[in-house]
């Protein structure tokens, strides 16, 4: 299985995609969060840095993508294109502002997936249409953790691609433990957090309660 397809699966298997930020992370480096995470089955892993030099970028990304490797997880990076191509990252996610998919499926090839970030159903067909991977779709609730994003989309929009996108997607935005059951009810497969997981005390026990909470809501629906 190529990269492209190997995000693509990750994303239809996988219950929990994990992103980093290191000042949210109450003193614990990129790479610890994310040897946290692998330990604890994560197999999805995107680098979204907004605070560092590109060459700080580069060296977490080297070592992640090692250790991702290594755990047989997915890598993903977040929006510098140079990078997720420098490191053999698996994915690139990027959003509505950045260079349109099929520039940046010009410089990435056929080989790795593109990600991107979606607030809309106009915006969801015009990603199906223009050869993206998979699609977030965001902010379900209120986040502080992105920097301009809209309002919440609530769970309207997430119905909608559930029902009518056939690539895979995955719900972002405010999600949190005593939430995820019903996005869950709602219709995302998988959930994508920043917060809820790299600001926890125990990073295992944040992902273990999660994925409780979505055992529980998908063996109800
Ligand atoms: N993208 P938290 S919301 C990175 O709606 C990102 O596209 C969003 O962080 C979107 O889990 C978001 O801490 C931030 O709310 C998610």
């Amino acid at each position: 299985m190529g990269a492209r397809e190997i995000t693509r699966q990750s994303i239809l298997d996988t219950d929990i995609y994990c992103l980093t930020a290191e000042k949210f992370s109450r003193g614990r480096s990129n790479v610890e969060v994310v040897r946290a995470m692998l330990n604890h089955g994560i197999r999805l892993v995107q680098y979204r840095e907004k605070d560092k030099k590109m060459g700080s970028k580069y060296e977490e990304c080297l070592e992640i993508r090692r250790m991702t490797r290594e755990a047989g997880a997915a890598f993903v990076v977040n929006d510098d294109i140079d990078l997720a191509v420098l490191v053999g990252a698996d994915g690139v996610h990027i959003g509505q502002e950045d260079l349109p998919v099929e520039a940046v499926r010009r410089l990435v090839g056929e080989g790795m997936a593109i990600g991107l970030s979606t607030h809309s159903p106009e915006e969801a067909l015009a990603a199906v249409q223009r050869g993206a991977d998979y699609i977030g779709v965001g902010p379900i609730f209120r986040t502080f953790t992105k920097e301009d994003v809209c309002d919440p989309v609530g769970y309207e929009y997430l119905e909608y691609v559930a029902r009518e996108i056939d690539i895979p997607f995955v719900a972002i935005g405010g999600i949190k433990r005593h939430n995820v059951a019903e996005v869950v009810r709602r219709g995302a497969r998988c959930v994508a957090l920043i917060t809820e997981i790299v600001e926890a005390d125990d990073i295992g026990t944040a992902i273990s309660e999660l994925r409780e909470a979505m055992q529980s809501a998908k063996e109800q629906s």
